[in-house]
């Protein structure tokens, strides 16, 4: 028999592995990028994932768009004024009726994010960087480990992915594949629009737990009574 993890347990082994093992994934991090579509780019977007347990504020970060050819940022995103739940999405498009999910539609220019080779995109929380990833090779110091040379295409609706969602080796060649886009849902890999509505979860209270536990409790006891 085949047993098969939640994406949240997956994700939370994966992240308790690696604060084990002395390389302690970031909170927030770059978890996927779609910086071209076949043809024109007419929905880019950024999405970040909260790798925590816990609510964070997004006050002080914002997204560096690098151009490759010479260092110099060519666009500048202010975060502040959102915030990330535990374990959940946030997603920076252009155009919130062509990407689903999007949180932050910032811009009504198409074309916001370059096409390499190579460009990277950065998350910062005032002076300091705390990801990024360059994209179809090195650029310093946006590269995290070896560089990756995947690249989003111009012909097959794709994206840059973390697989699984927040897996932070330090290691941008291990860290990302092709997957297809998931704007604002879990990353998986391959090609194609996986869009899906995001849905929160709404926790149970305590207080309701116990009410059923206890109401499954009373019927059981009717149901042997009975027989
Ligand atoms: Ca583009
Ligand atoms: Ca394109
Ligand atoms: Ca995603």
């Amino acid at each position: 028999m085949k047993h098969y993890l939640s994406s949240n347990i997956r994700n939370n082994l994966v992240f308790t592995c690696l604060v084990l093992t002395g390389g302690a994934a970031h909170a927030i991090v770059i978890n996927e990028v779609d910086y071209d579509q076949p043809g024109a780019d007419t929905s880019e977007f950024i999405e970040l994932y909260n790798n925590s347990d816990i609510s964070l504020s997004l006050d002080g970060y914002r997204l560096e768009l690098v151009n490759g050819n010479n260092g110099s940022v060519y666009r500048n995103i202010d975060l502040t004024g959102f915030a990330l739940n535990a374990n959940s999405y946030f997603v920076v498009c252009d155009n919130a009726t062509l990407v689903l999910n999007c949180d932050y539609d910032f811009t009504s220019s198409a074309g916001w994010i370059q096409n390499g080779a190579p460009d990277a995109v950065a998350l910062l929380n005032g002076s300091t960087l705390i990801d990024a990833i360059s994209y179809e090779g090195e650029l310093l110091p946006y590269t995290g480990g070896s560089a990756t040379t995947l690249a989003d295409s111009n012909s097959i609706i794709t994206s840059l992915s973390r697989i699984p969602d927040g897996m932070d080796s330090h290691n941008a060649l291990i860290d990302f594949q092709l997957g297809c886009i998931t704007p604002g849902s879990t990353n998986i890999v391959g090609d194609g629009d996986c869009s899906v509505q995001s849905v929160s979860a709404v926790p149970i209270p305590a207080a309701a737990w116990l009410f059923i536990s206890g109401l499954i409790g009373v019927l059981g006891l009717v149901r042997r009574q009975k027989s």
